[in-house]
């Protein structure tokens, strides 16, 4: 049976992450901090099912402690301060997490055994203010958030460590995927929740800020299943072919004001406008205008494919919070 240590265990990835390797009869371990561990509304139902260990990014002997307790095969590290909007109010705070972080594992792992694979969440937000669109693996980097920075210092680091001990190392530069589970305050679950409280009544109005951005929206389970296939390339392919850094993305982008029109229409809701109110505090003082991946080279040497759809992944969201709500309200 092979063993996998998972950071960000509480988190949307995190938890469908857990969810895949589960079925493929993986003994699964979850690093999770103390203060996450109150929050397992994505993780609830993995009690007893996976091992929690304490431990934190910023805290290197945990790291160590938490490799030796569960003496994994693959470490998946999805614990981030994954928020860009809040890493211009805590820049260091996301460095010291999103950034050093990577570099605090990849050095537990030296220490430990340089055999375990270790995949890397990148992000498409490195790319930033984009040089060419589509986004792939040679596209340069020009990050627009104190988030997007700490993310390439991890990509460079994950990729310096591959480079400097042939260590099995991947990163997937994954661009925005959403779920049910997703945190309430990106904007896809704002709007979902948002709706879902507008239908029952409970709401008459979303806030939100930038309305014209663009973003290459898949679904986060689809996503999930592309970290877990990049750690199982063959080793010789892989210290041969340099196969370790993949964007994974649909290749369709959609916009905020697109998301919102999609999702009201799940309600029968035509004229959306009249419950959104243009509110400055979700502008950021930078912003990534669009985001749209090339995937080629993990549908190719992966066989990788996104499965749901837009469409759908708004209908399972919006259908999703208005069950929710339903529930705690007693409707
Ligand atoms: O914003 C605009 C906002 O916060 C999407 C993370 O998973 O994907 C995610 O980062 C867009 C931005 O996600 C609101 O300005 C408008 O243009 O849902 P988001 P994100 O910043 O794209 C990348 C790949 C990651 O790696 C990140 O960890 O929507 N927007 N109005 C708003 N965004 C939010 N959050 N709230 C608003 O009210």
């Amino acid at each position: 049976m092979k063993k996998a240590l998972i950071t960000g265990i509480n988190g949307m990835d995190g938890s469908h992450l857990a969810d895949f390797l589960l079925t493929k009869d993986y003994q699964v371990f979850g690093l999770e901090r103390r203060s996450s561990s109150k929050n397992r509304e994505n993780t609830s139902h993995l009690v007893g099912k996976i091992e929690f260990i304490s431990g934190d990014l910023t805290d290197q002997n945990s790291l160590l402690r938490a490799l030796k307790k569960s003496s994994p095969d693959e470490v998946y590290n999805l614990g981030a301060q994954s928020f860009v909007g809040e890493s211009w109010n805590t820049p260091e705070q996301t460095t010291d997490v999103t950034g050093l972080g990577v570099l605090r594992i990849l050095d537990a792992i030296r220490e430990y055994d340089t055999d375990i694979k270790f995949y890397q969440a990148s992000s498409s937000e490195m790319f930033g203010r984009v040089k060419e669109t589509p986004q792939n693996e040679f596209t340069p980097f020009y990050p627009r958030s104190p988030y997007g920075v700490a993310k390439l210092y991890g990509h460079w680091m994950a990729k310096n460590y591959r480079e400097s001990y042939d260590m099995f190392i991947c990163s997937g530069i994954l661009f925005n995927h959403e779920s049910e589970r997703r945190g309430i305050e990106f904007v896809t679950r704002k709007i979902t929740n948002g709706i879902a409280r507008i239908h029952l009544g409970l709401d008459d109005s979303i806030s939100l800020g930038n309305l014209d951005a663009k973003r290459d929206w898949g679904y986060a389970p689809d996503y999930v299943e592309a970290m877990w296939l990049m750690l199982q390339q063959d080793r010789e392919a892989f210290a041969k072919e340099k196969l370790g850094d993949f964007v994974i993305s649909t290749g369709v982008c959609h916009s905020v004001r697109e998301f919102i029109e999609s999702a009201f229409s799940v309600v029968g809701i035509s004229n959306p406008y009249r419950y959104i109110k243009k509110d400055p505090r979700f502008m950021r003082p930078a912003e990534v205008d669009l985001l749209l991946g090339d995937s080629t080279k993990a549908r190719e040497v992966l066989g990788w494919t996104p499965k749901v759809g837009f469409e759908e992944i708004v209908r399972r969201m919006v259908l999703n919070d208005i069950e929710i709500l339903k529930h705690e309200h007693g409707k």
